[in-house]
């Protein structure tokens, strides 16, 4: 790790390295370095998962050209207390470092400052940090909505195609390469039973309806920051995913990852729900900043779009497994499909709520919506 990190333009000595296990798609380590003062200066250093973002210097060029934005923006708003990802460069002024591994093939690492005096809940149900979650990614959006979307690339291709994503499962079973097909039927036929809902999103995006806006792709608590007694959130980081796309992906997954009493692989399915009073605080958080700027049709699908997600990672998941398990980073041989059996259990839930959860999208859309005329009646 001393090799790596000597090539960043970062002064002082490497005195500790410390591993976070909490994604499952990067490496990520904290790097502590002991000043000529003997002050510490933390550090973020990340491997990316080539196989995953196969094209890592456009990937960091989406996410310096969002950040320098973002900063520009908070400053035009005073705002300081929040704070944006910041890259470090190599000592030859790039964002990446690529290191030759003896199979030719190349590791690439970047480091970011590290936000020092922020929490980073991996499974809260605190109904506040929900809540400036929802804020966060909600205020992510805000900032970026002039955004010039055309600056942005994809970098990972039909990332919330839903439907896209089902073919390709429909496609891998015929091919059944790992012989894994034969016991998952149930799930299957549940898929197949929820066709319907695959391309609702898709259909319409990049049309008045449901225009294309910087979305994060990774809506969960723990790509927040939050302050020390989460009264406010502090940045929102794991930027690889951001890309144009619909806002209700971001919502729906922000709810389907914050608002279940379960974690992602927890197996007793009779522990999976998805609790309203969390799906609420997301809800609000989100739309206290986006309310005024979403067309009828986003708000009219922001409860549908809490299904669409989940099932969507449904169809990711049992794929992955099918094909033996080469994207998720899996503990044991049947971890994705827990997963995914995980996820249909939350669809099946989420089902038996949907009424509940679209009159209260339309209360709190409508709550903010008259606020925010209030507050523009008072400033005039
Ligand atoms: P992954 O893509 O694997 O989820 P993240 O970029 O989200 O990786 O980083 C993993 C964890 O590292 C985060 O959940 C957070 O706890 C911590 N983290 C990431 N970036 C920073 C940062 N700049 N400052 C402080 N902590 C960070
Ligand atoms: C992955 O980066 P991480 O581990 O937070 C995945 C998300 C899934 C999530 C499910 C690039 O997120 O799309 O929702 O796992 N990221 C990518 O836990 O595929
Ligand atoms: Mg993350």
């Amino acid at each position: 790790m001393e090799n790596i990190i000597s090539n960043f333009n970062i002064e002082g000595e490497m005195i500790n390295c410390e591993e976070i296990n909490t994604g499952i798609i990067n490496s990520t380590y904290i790097v502590s370095m002991k000043q000529q003062d003997g002050t510490i200066m933390k550090y973020l250093l990340q491997k990316i998962n080539a196989k995953v973002f196969n094209e890592p210097s456009i990937l960091m060029k989406n996410i310096e050209n969002i950040t320098n934005y973002l900063e520009m923006q908070m400053r035009k708003n005073h705002d300081d207390v929040h704070q944006v990802l910041k890259v470090i460069h190599t000592k030859n002024g790039k964002s990446l470092c690529n290191i030759k591994k003896e199979s030719g093939e190349r590791d690439y690492y970047r480091v970011y400052k590290y936000i020092d005096g922020a929490i980073s809940y991996d499974d809260s149900k605190d109904r506040n940090v929900i809540y400036y979650t929802g804020k966060a990614f909600g205020n992510f959006q805000k900032l970026l909505k002039d955004y010039p979307i055309k600056r942005l690339t994809e970098t990972i291709k039909d990332f919330h195609d839903t439907e896209k994503r089902y073919n390709k499962l429909m496609d891998d079973i015929i091919i059944d390469s790992e012989d894994r097909v034969n016991e998952v039927a149930p799930e299957i036929v549940f898929l197949l039973k929820h066709e319907e809902y695959y391309s609702l999103i898709m259909d319409e995006l990049g049309t008045p309806a449901i225009p294309l806006r910087v979305t994060h792709n990774d809506t969960k608590v723990n790509n927040v920051l939050m302050n020390k007694d989460a009264s406010d959130f502090l940045a929102v980081i794991d930027l690889d995913t951001v890309m144009p796309g619909s806002m209700l992906f971001d919502y729906g997954d922000g709810v389907r990852s914050t608002a279940s009493t379960a974690k992602e692989d927890e197996v007793d399915l009779s522990k999976i729900s998805l609790d309203l009073d969390l799906f609420e605080a997301y809800t609000d958080g989100y739309l206290s900043e986006m309310a005024e700027y979403l067309t009828y049709e986003e708000v009219n699908l922001m409860a549908d779009a809490i299904r669409i997600i989940t099932l969507e990672l449904a169809i990711r998941f049992l794929n992955d497994y099918i094909n033996g398990d080469t994207y998720f980073k899996t503990d044991y041989e049947k971890h994705n499909l827990n997963r995914a059996r995980n996820q249909i259990a939350l669809v099946k839930d989420i089902e038996l709520k949907m009424d509940y959860m679209k009159n209260y999208v339309q209360e709190c859309y409508e709550k903010h919506i008259k606020s925010k005329k209030g507050n523009s009646r008072r400033r005039k």
